[in-house]
């Protein structure tokens, strides 16, 4: 049964106002949408609503049962004024209460980084939030389509794998000359592993875990434990071109902690190995 915004109170609608000079021509994924998660951030049973907004304010409604919501989004302190993407609920500080990641991306390849950035809101349990992406290391300001969080080295703490796009590279043509990647000039473009340390903040390891640094347009990234070795996997789907790729989890890092290494070095993910590069006559 399909019910109302009148019956329901959800009016939320990710509303694109084009122009002469900002449209599909000019951003070629203006229509890509934003995003929605939908989990229990006061812990009374009901699932609540957060959506993210791309040209308009992102939206959080909290669940007061019979299919009724009430708009908090001015009063929790969520609301926003970037081109979010992707929502993401998380507990990312373990007091018990679900925190929500949003990532952001654009508006277009010719916005500036600071607009880009990432944001964290904290749940202070009272429905309110504090924004503090900037204090915890993920204000990124790469252009984030959707974030996802997974104990990749399996210390207890969930780590943050940020799915970026690379508009700045946009050249559909080149991609498909080469479906197996092509390497990225551009850092905002590249997918970026975060490690949560355990105390609030959090650093990228994109290197040492070997995060391709070639042009993707991710649209999709889930986690899974591919090999079922225990380990959790990584696999990105990028629109039309190069191919997707699937981060197998080689554990290295685990290992070596515990080892009682202070640093390690290796590779943590192993992106996955290329077959020769064809050849034309
Ligand atoms: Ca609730
Ligand atoms: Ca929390
Ligand atoms: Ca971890
Ligand atoms: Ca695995």
């Amino acid at each position: 049964m399909l019910l109302s915004p009148a019956q329901t109170g959800v009016t939320f609608a990710n509303t694109i106002t084009t122009n002469d000079s900002f449209n599909i021509q000019s951003n070629v994924y203006i229509y890509n949408g934003a995003g929605v998660a939908a989990e229990d951030v006061d812990n009374d049973g009901l699932p609540d609503l957060f959506f993210s907004g791309n040209m308009v304010s992102s939206r959080l409604y909290l669940n007061k049962g019979h299919m009724q919501f009430e708009d908090i989004t001015e009063r929790a302190g969520v609301k926003t004024n970037r081109w979010c993407t992707g929502a993401t609920m998380v507990d990312i500080n373990n007091d018990g209460l679900l925190d929500i990641y949003v990532s952001v991306s654009g508006p277009g390849a010719g916005s500036k980084g600071a607009d880009r950035a990432n944001l964290l809101f904290i749940n202070n349990g009272d429905h309110t939030f504090t924004e503090a992406a900037r204090q915890y290391g993920v204000a990124d300001t790469g252009f984030t389509t959707h974030a996802v969080f997974l104990d990749y080295n399996g210390d207890g703490y969930l780590d943050l794998f940020l799915l970026n796009n690379s508009p700045q590279d946009f050249a559909r043509g080149a991609a498909d000359l080469h479906p197996l990647g092509v390497r990225s000039e551009s850092s905002e473009g590249w997918n970026t592993l975060y490690r949560n340390n355990g105390n609030g903040t959090f650093t990228d390891v994109s290197r040492e875990a070997g995060i391709l640094r070639q042009i993707g347009y991710g649209l999709g990234v889930v986690v899974a434990d591919v090999n079922r070795d225990g380990r959790p996997d990584i696999y990105v789907s990028n629109d039309v071109s190069p191919n997707d790729v699937l981060y197998i989890n080689t554990g290295h890092a685990a290992r070596r902690r515990r080892a009682a290494q202070a640093h390690e070095r290796l590779p943590h993910l192993r992106p996955p190995q290329r077959p020769a590069a064809p050849r034309f006559s």
